[in-house]
């Protein structure tokens, strides 16, 4: 597989990385922007002869070649790898690292696809799972079987709970054990997270939201630092062959190009947003990395940069004025998914994390979630005002 292209990864600030990592201007047209390459196969100059390591999209495509490069650089990774979800991601990293036999450890309060995803289907081929606190470092060493844990999965911030794992520490668990750490980096972004650079082994992203930002591809991403990991994975990507096609990857790709300025402004509204929540008098608790109180500030403020668009909060009355709330928001959609530049509200036990009710993963019936995105800030307040009634 080595002999795919892949580009490496650019120099430079963040945003500079972000925008020209991965592509230069095509030396025949100059054409600045990565071309949609609507083509799945490549003419091969004699049996074998391929141009750019090019032979068939599902192996390579450039359009997708750009992005993975890009990917790569934010993350300060050694290669990036654009996969059709964030659960396809997931489930491709699963086959790529595990064996039946094998063992994982979760967060006790992951997004309720990604449990799903171990509980339903991983599972049923052998791989074994403990769901634990990733916050309390003891749980976490008490849940790893010698010899058989092979990945920590860490979300951080946890969706929708927003817990802060600490990124370093837990590398240091995991690798004491042989166990690599993987970190679903969805909430944070590369923008304010980069774990690679702070000890994990993969980086997994749903690209559907912060990095795609505009709510309208679906889309997964892996990077990693580890070369021969690398290898791994895009026998994997191949062989599995759950990947985005070229015109997804060009959304992602010019999604991800703006992921900076627009990860300041959903730091600035959800900032603004906090502040009208605390006061408020129906909402009983904010749960958001950035307020002092919240128990993984100190962590946050040590590997994030800000502390994201993301916030939930619980509402007095319980599962039913949290309901009314959502259904009455107008600026706010009411709708899964986040990352997007509208702004989104959700009831996570009734939607995003329906999958998880009746197990330890149950998220409170009073909780709401927002996605809160880069409108005029008063209009989310005004907004929030009335559908708490
Ligand atoms: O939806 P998909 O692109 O397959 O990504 C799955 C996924 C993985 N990790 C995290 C942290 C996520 O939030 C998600 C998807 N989440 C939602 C759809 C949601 O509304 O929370």
């Amino acid at each position: 597989m080595s002999d795919q292209p892949h580009e490496t990864t650019a120099k430079g600030g963040f945003e500079t990385r972000a925008i020209h990592a991965g592509y230069e201007p095509d030396p025949t047209t100059g054409a600045v922007i990565p071309p949609i390459y609507a083509t799945s196969t490549y003419k091969q100059d004699g049996v074998g002869g391929l141009r750019g390591g090019y032979e068939y999209s599902r192996s390579a495509n450039p359009t997708r070649t750009a992005l993975e490069g890009a990917l790569a650089a934010v993350e300060d990774g050694e290669r990036g790898f654009a996969m059709a979800s964030g659960l396809a991601a997931e489930d491709t990293l699963v086959r790529a690292t595990c064996r039946p036999g094998d063992h994982v450890v979760l967060p006790d309060d992951a997004y309720g696809g990604t449990f799903r995803l171990f509980d339903k289907v991983e599972k049923a081929w052998g791989l074994e799972h403990t769901p634990v606190d990733l916050t309390d470092l003891d749980a976490v060493r008490a849940a790893i079987r010698p010899g058989s844990t092979r990945l920590v999965w860490l979300e951080t911030p946890t969706n929708p709970l927003l817990n802060v794992g600490d990124i370093e520490a837990l590398a240091a668990v995991a690798h004491d054990a042989g166990a690599m750490l993987v970190v679903d980096n969805t909430f944070a972004s590369p923008y304010l997270q980069q774990p690679l650079t702070l000890g994990a082994d993969v980086v997994v992203h749903s690209t559907t939201k912060y990095v795609g930002g505009h709510s309208d591809v679906v889309g997964g991403a892996l990077v990693v630092r580890d070369l021969e990991l690398a290898e791994q994975v895009a026998f994997h990507q191949n062989s599995i062959g759950a990947v985005p096609g070229p015109f997804d990857c060009f959304l992602t790709h010019r999604g991800l190009k703006t992921l900076g300025v627009r990860m300041d402004r959903h730091c600035d509204n959800a900032e603004k947003v906090v502040e009208f929540l605390t006061r408020h008098p129906a909402v009983t608790q904010v749960l958001y990395p950035g307020l002092p109180e919240h128990p993984g500030h100190e962590v946050a403020s040590r590997q994030m940069k800000r502390y994201g668009g993301m916030v939930a909060f619980r509402v007095a009355g319980g599962e039913q004025q949290a309901l009314a709330a959502c259904e009455r928001a107008q600026v706010f959609t009411l709708g899964e998914s986040l990352g997007g530049v509208e702004s989104l509200i959700e009831h996570p036990g009734r939607m995003t994390h329906a999958s998880v009710a009746g197990t330890d993963l149950e998220v409170p019936a009073d909780l709401v979630r927002l996605s809160v995105g880069i409108e005029t800030a008063d209009d989310l307040l005004a907004d929030l005002d009335r559908a708490l009634g």
